[in-house]
This record gives structure tokens, C-alpha cells and sequence, in this order.
């Protein structure tokens, strides 16, 4: 598999692996998205000031209003964040600083 190729597998097996905490992978409960959150992304979510992160993030992602985020409402915070991330590379990089 090709370096994007298994990043895009990755996404999908980190998903399914929370997503299955009750028994329905298809979907992220606000409990699963939390222990996602705290364990995957915790640099996130330690830089970020107010403790209701999570939640407001939450509902944010739940495009359809049914309180679970399916794959696809997932990704768009993986795609926010690594727009994000790519914006604070260039710009470190234009600088000419180091990493
Ligand atoms: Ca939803």
C-alpha cells in the first residue's frame, strides 16, 4: 500500500475501533468521540482552553442533528485539522524557522 493508502486505511480502522464501543461501529456516540478525542488527538485537546471542547466540537461535526457522528462527519474534523496543520506548517516554513 502507498503512504496515503494507508492513511486512509488508518482513519477508517481508528474510527471502527471507537465506533464499536457499543456494539455499532457505523457511528460515534459523544461517549466514543470522547475517548477518541482524549486519546488520540490529547495535544489537541490539552492546547485548547475551555473544557467543553469536546461537546461543542461534537455538535459542531453532527451535521444530521442525531447525536452520533457517522464516518463522514468524522472525517471533516480530520480534514479541518489537517488544513489546519498544513497552514501552520507553510507559515512556519515561509518564516524560515525550524521545526
Ligand atoms: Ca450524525
Amino acid at each position: 500500500m502507498s503512504e496515503l493508502e494507508k492513511c486512509m486505511e488508518t482513519l477508517i480502522v481508528v474510527f471502527h475501533r471507537y465506533a464499536a464501543g457499543d456494539g455499532d461501529k457505523a457511528t460515534l456516540t459523544q461517549k466514543e468521540f470522547k475517548k477518541l478525542m482524549e486519546t488520540e488527538l490529547s495535544g489537541f485537546l490539552a492546547a485548547q482552553k475551555n473544557p467543553n471542547t469536546v461537546n461543542k466540537m461534537m455538535k459542531d461535526l453532527d451535521q444530521n442533528n442525531d447525536k452520533k457522528l457517522d464516518f463522514e462527519e468524522f472525517v471533516a474534523l480530520v480534514v479541518g485539522l489537517t488544513i489546519a496543520c498544513e497552514a501552520t506548517e507553510r507559515l512556519r516554513d515561509n518564516k524560515g524557522l525550524k521545526k
